[in-house]
């Protein structure tokens, strides 16, 4: 059975709803990221992985892979009848790529990251200065489209609404792009997803505010 080390919340939420949209049977372990410690029993997280970081997806053959972009793909080759990522060669599949970068390096690392992570010291002022310009990609694109890529739900938009749901918690009020808000919401209202982020909530309300 596959195992993912998530945080309530954090980007492994993404990878959560893409399991959850496949239908697979998973075994869950909070991992701290913050003392980096797997909550189930205590052990190094940093054991699991070195780079101390959720998502990470133990595969059935015990290898354990990191990085949203690579897990999420993988979850949706694992089950490719649940149609969560075009196939290999087809050219959406590239697609599907441009956007996993897009929300891993230029809304999540370039500014939830730093929003959660580091002290306003003045520092943050830039990347706030530039997630408006940033997140007009994605509005723009969804203002004639219902998902991300294709004609249907993928591992592309469990991305996008796991980042676009920590806007909120960062000061950023989505309501300035009625494209990504009623994304958003037409998101929100798959029951994977809507399964999803309660069960992770749940949990998070267990815990002290987290960052991404
Ligand atoms: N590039 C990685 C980033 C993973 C990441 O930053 N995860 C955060 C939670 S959203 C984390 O676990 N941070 C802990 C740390 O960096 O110490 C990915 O896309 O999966």
């Amino acid at each position: 059975m596959l195992q993912l080390y998530f945080f309530p919340m954090a980007c492994s939420l993404a990878s959560r709803i893409a399991l959850m949209e496949a239908g697979l049977d998973v075994h869950y372990h909070l991992a701290h990221i913050w003392t980096k410690k797997v909550v189930d029993d205590g052990s190094d997280f940093l054991g699991v992985s070195p780079k101390g970081a959720v998502p990470v997806l133990v595969l059935e053959n015990g290898e354990r892979l990191t990085e949203s972009a690579a897990v999420l793909q993988y979850i949706a080759d694992v089950k490719p009848e649940a149609g969560l990522a075009p196939a290999f060669g087809d050219p959406d599949r590239y697609r599907l790529q441009e956007w996993l970068s897009f929300v891993g390096a230029e809304i999540h690392k370039a500014f939830l990251f730093p929003t959660f992570w580091c002290k306003d010291d003045g520092s943050l002022a830039k990347p706030r200065a530039r997630v408006a310009e940033t997140l007009s990609m994605p509005a723009t694109h969804l203002a004639d489209r219902e998902f991300l890529v294709g004609n249907r739900f993928t591992v592309a938009d469990a991305h996008l609404t796991w980042a676009l749901l920590l806007l909120r918690p960062a000061g950023v009020d989505i309501a300035q792009w009625p494209s990504l808000s009623a994304y958003l919401e037409r998101m929100q209202a798959r029951p994977a997803v809507r399964e999803a982020i309660a069960t992770e909530m749940a949990l998070r309300k267990t815990m002290a505010a987290s960052p991404a």
